[in-house]
């Protein structure tokens, strides 16, 4: 996944850079702040910058990062390099298990119904039971919490694709 050293990067076209971070969060606005940030002394504060800019995004930006991530349970097709980040994210849970894959089709649509978005968690290292017993707890949530808690989730997704992308 590595596709850039951090002096790659620093010195790339503004595009490219710009590109590299868009595959990590779908926020125009944020891929040109952390671009233009550059050059970064190191790794950290290259992240560091990221999370910032990341804090907060507005509700637009929020929507417009949910809408490039697949349901959890459903494999990102394609090219995109976002999509080869989801499959990643996602290689552990496992939707062979069929109560797996029906516990997470009932979820995400309860989720849905409540919230009128898709259900988005940092997948990368949770197991599908985690994951479920996440979003048990977080139709519990009111809408205002939820949001943040969203909000929060694709930061973490963000600043975990920059270190894949910049190894
Ligand atoms: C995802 C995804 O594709 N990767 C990740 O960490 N979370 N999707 C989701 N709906 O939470």
């Amino acid at each position: 996944m590595t596709r850039m050293t951090l002096e790659q990067f620093n010195s790339a076209e503004e595009d490219a850079a710009e590109r590299l971070l868009l595959a990590c969060a779908a926020v125009p606005r944020w891929a040109r702040a952390v671009a233009a940030g550059r050059p970064y002394a190191s790794r950290d504060a290259l992240l560091d910058a990221a999370r910032t800019a990341a804090s907060p995004w507005t509700e637009e930006e929020v929507d417009a990062a949910l809408a490039r991530h697949p349901r959890i349970g459903e494999r990102a097709e394609g090219q995109d390099a976002d999509a080869a980040h989801s499959r990643r994210e996602q290689s552990g849970v496992d939707t062979s298990d069929a109560d797996v894959a029906e516990r997470l089709r009932a979820g995400n649509r309860a989720y849905e119904e409540r919230f009128g978005h898709v259900f988005l968690i940092r997948a990368a290292g949770r197991s599908a039971a985690e994951i479920l017993s996440a979003l048990d707890e977080r139709l519990g949530n009111d809408p205002a919490t939820e949001r943040r808690v969203v909000a929060e989730q694709l930061r973490e997704i963000a600043v975990l694709r920059l270190e894949k992308e910049l190894a």
